[in-house]
């Protein structure tokens, strides 16, 4: 799968989307889909993330479907840095279930690289090789069909699905890694924890409770709620801050692209 040509032919593109000007300023221009090089299917309307994300799983064919935000541009040439990591991690675990772009590896290290236009700065960095990861950030979930996972539809709402993936593919026996694929996040900046992430938060506190604590990208799954407690409070503190620092995200990726160098 060295050949870029080859990898798009692997690939299915799915979104969960509720604004089609984000969708159109982002997802839409990567160059992966502008050029209809890989399908791509968008769902509008689904009351969680996983039950959106199904449906792209049960309504494609591809052996390696790519779950992707709204908000997410995946720059020119994304796709060999995908058939490069995919070859490398194939070395060693022709059984992967799951790659991300930015995870927790298993020494508790966060891992991975991405523009953020919420932080409005590159989290990361180059990093080599794909590393194993116990979560991922949510902005683009690489999915192997043959790995049989699916979506939990018991865990509501938008929040730590890259997260519980992660999970149930280590609970079958199978492993989930961070690659070096640098994309635009062009988010804008996280409001608060309370509402839809602390009934996801409570979800995944109670499925995984046999194992906790289990990091991830936002607040970490401990058996008591303080860290939940605590980021809401920062939260809230900080946001009017963090409003006026973050990149305005009606920036063209393709700008942020040339400037950044990713
Ligand atoms: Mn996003």
């Amino acid at each position: 799968m060295s050949d870029a040509g080859a990898i798009a032919g692997q690939l299915h593109i799915v979104a969960a989307v509720n604004d089609e000007e984000i969708l159109g300023n982002n997802l839409a221009r990567s160059p992966l889909v502008a050029s209809g090089a890989v399908g791509h299917s968008c769902y509008r309307g689904a009351r969680s993330a996983s039950e959106a994300y199904n449906r792209g799983i049960d309504e494609s064919t591809a052996p390696i479907i790519v779950f992707a935000h709204q908000d997410v541009f995946l720059p020119e040439g994304w796709e060999e840095g995908l058939a490069r990591a995919i070859a490398e991690i194939e070395v060693k675990d022709p059984d992967w279930a799951v790659i991300g772009a930015c995870g927790v590896d298993l020494t508790g290290k966060h891992v991975g690289h991405v523009w953020s236009s919420g932080l409005s700065r590159r989290v990361g960095g180059r990093f080599g090789a794909p590393r194993e990861t116990v979560c991922i950030d949510e902005f683009v979930i690489i999915l192997r069909r043959s790995s049989g996972l699916r979506f939990d539809e018991g865990l509501p709402g938008f929040h730590l699905y890259g997260t519980d993936i992660v999970q149930m593919a280590r609970a079958a026996g199978l492993h989930a890694y961070v690659a070096d694929l640098p994309a635009i996040h062009n988010s804008r900046p996280v409001r608060t924890y309370r509402g839809g992430y602390a009934d996801a938060w409570h979800y995944m506190q109670r499925k995984w409770q046999a194992i906790l604590p289990i990091a991830t990208l936002t607040v970490p799954l401990t058996r008591t709620p303080l860290p939940l407690l605590r980021s809401q409070f920062r939260l809230w503190r900080t946001f009017p801050k963090r409003l006026a620092g973050a990149t305005d995200s009606r920036i063209d990726p393709r700008e942020l692209v040339r400037q950044l160098d990713l």
